[in-house]
């Protein structure tokens, strides 16, 4: 067999000179190659002398820390899968996580260790540690007796590197498993169409600014970087004035579109400062034209957007360099990143629009979105009923977003099927939220709608009709549904009403509710 550990890839990409620099942090901290080297060795060690099955998930729930990285890469070194999961996740989120992926290991931040690790031991998990983003905790701890030479697990290409848990239109979240195949093909195809500079070619430098729990983070901009053996700025937190700081040191930055429109606030950013900068990279969300072009007025860069999924990572990308696939009338290669457009799909992805019964149609058509590729994922883990619906028998998956393709190429979002909020880059489906709000005491029914904001792009609205007798008080709804769950998919705001909008079939009229409340944030 050969060896499709992705490790191994990324390790094969580290530059020559092993001392030189590969990260540096915000905080003063330097990391060299062989310090990533040597601490994701000593990890997959004590991984490995755990003696746990192949393949086992190493859940972790931990502040962003360049030690979180080192885990992931021992985790993929040492042969298991990883299962990185977001810190605003609350008890009960994270009692189905670690019930449904049934981790052998997690790793929690100290501060959570009393919780978590009862919660985890109920699930049968017979290791739990723990790491600070200040390199504390018993992980590092244990690693620390192990050593700095590892020989990564052989893996192939079919074999599990990652779960990450996406919600669901109903009812709980799904484990989107991704294999070495996956992601390494993607990281291959990336490195190529968006033009990674080798060091020899001057190197890139990449701002990571993004958390490392969602496939923007971990998988885009990481491997981006360590594919192509660049170094990277290191920011535990996004904070616009910081990322202009580095600006000038670095070449490639990424971020979801409310990450531009906090960085279009500062003064600080004009074209100076980004006169070192190779290419900006939108995604995650809709990046509204707006942005798009007073990014352009402000720094003379031109965003490039680009679509994925947690299912599939990276699907399209509007152009880097003329795409000698997509000709223009004349005959040219297409070079233009279009605003409001995500650009065409990438090499190796086929993507196709079709109506409601998954006939293809015509270009400039408006339909639901279907993508075949060797980045498509394998499945949702333990869900093979729901991982069928989500595939045409031929064997297109139905990414649930609503688009079209023009005659030159270009893929346009234009809605999503599936109700989902994308909210500053994360996921809010409507129906996790509308299931803990009709807990609640008092409460009969709910309806949750997607708004748009001027910071988040979008949040959550709650509608809800109280229980004769009861009195619901909007406010002590909202404090209530934050101690339950992961703070930004808490709505925004909670209105108390006599009757929902219902149609002829006595459904709830979602789009009448959003109609009704798309102004609120936007005065
Ligand atoms: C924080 N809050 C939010 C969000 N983030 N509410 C809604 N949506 C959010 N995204 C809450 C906070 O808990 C707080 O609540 C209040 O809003 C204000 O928080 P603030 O301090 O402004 O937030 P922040 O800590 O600065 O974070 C904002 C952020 C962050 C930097 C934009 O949300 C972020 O890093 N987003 C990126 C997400 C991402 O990486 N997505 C990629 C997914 P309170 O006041 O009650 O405490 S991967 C993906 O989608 C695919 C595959 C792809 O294509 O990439
Ligand atoms: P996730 O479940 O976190 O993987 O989010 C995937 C969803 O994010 C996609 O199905 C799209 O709805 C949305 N998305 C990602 N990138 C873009 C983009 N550039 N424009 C519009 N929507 C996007």
């Amino acid at each position: 067999m050969t060896d499709s550990n992705l490790f191994v890839a990324l390790r094969a990409a580290f530059p020559a000179d092993l001392d030189s620099l590969a990260i540096e942090t915000d905080t003063g901290l330097n990391y060299s190659w062989r310090d990533l080297d040597h601490a994701s060795a000593m990890v997959a060690n004590l991984l490995q002398s755990l003696e746990l099955p192949p393949a086992s998930r190493i859940a972790a729930q931990v502040d962003k820390s360049v030690e979180a990285l080192v885990l992931y890469l021992a985790t993929l070194r040492a042969g298991h899968v990883y299962l990185p999961l977001n810190t605003a996740y609350q008890s009960a989120e994270m009692a189905y996580f670690v019930g449904n992926a049934e981790p052998a290991v997690v790793v929690c931040t100290p501060a959570n260790f009393g919780w978590l690790s009862k919660i985890a031991f109920n699930a049968g998990t017979r290791n739990v540690f723990t790491l600070g983003d200040d390199r504390t905790g018993s992980l590092l701890e244990r690693a620390s007796h192990q050593s700095t030479e590892h020989t990564p697990v052989p893996r192939a290409a079919d074999d599990l590197a990652t779960i990450i848990y996406t919600s669901g239109t109903t009812g709980r979240s799904k484990g989107a498993m991704l294999s070495h195949g996956n992601l390494l093909s993607n990281a291959l195809v990336l490195k190529s169409y968006w033009g990674w500079r080798s060091a020899q070619e001057g190197g890139d430098v990449l701002i990571h600014a993004l958390p490392i729990f969602h496939v923007h983070g971990l998988f885009v901009a990481i491997h981006g970087a360590l594919i192509n053996g660049s170094r990277m700025v290191w920011l535990n937190k996004f904070d616009p004035q910081t990322v202009i700081r580095y600006l000038p040191k670095a070449t490639v930055f990424m971020g979801v579109p409310t990450l531009y429109t906090r960085l279009l606030a500062e003064p600080g950013l004009n074209s100076g400062v980004c006169s070192h900068m190779r290419l900006f990279i939108s995604g995650s969300a809709p990046l509204l034209l707006e942005t798009f072009k007073d990014w352009q007025q402000r720094t003379g860069h031109t965003i490039l957007e680009r679509y994925g999924m947690s299912e599939t990572v990276m699907l399209t990308s509007n152009p880097y360099a003329p795409d000698a696939r997509y000709p223009d009338a004349s005959g040219q290669p297409q070079a233009q990143r279009r605003g409001g457009t995500v650009g065409f799909p990438l090499p190796g992805v086929s993507l196709r629009v079709v109506d409601d019964r998954g006939t293809p149609m015509e270009t400039g058509d408006i339909g639901g979105i279907q993508v075949k590729g060797p980045n498509v994922f394998k499945g949702y883990w333990h869900m093979p009923e729901k991982t069928a619906e989500e595939f045409t028998p031929d064997g297109w998956f139905k990414t649930g977003d609503v688009g079209k393709v023009d005659a030159n190429g270009y893929v346009t979002i234009v809605g999503r099927s599936k109700d989902l909020i994308i909210s500053g880059g994360y996921n809010v489906y409507p129906a996790e939220v509308e299931g803990f709000l009709n807990e609640m005491p008092g409460v009969a029914e709910s309806a949750v709608v997607g708004v748009p904001h001027p910071d988040f792009g979008e949040v959550g609205v709650a509608v809800l009709i109280a229980r004769p007798g009861s009195a619901l008080e909007p406010e002590a709804v909202l404090s209530h549904l934050k101690a339950t769950l992961a703070n930004f998919k808490v709505p925004k705001r909670c209105y108390v009403v006599n009757e929902l909008p219902r149609n002829a079939m006595g459904k709830v009229q979602k789009n009448l509710l959003r109609d009704q409340h798309k102004a609120i944030f936007m005065a």
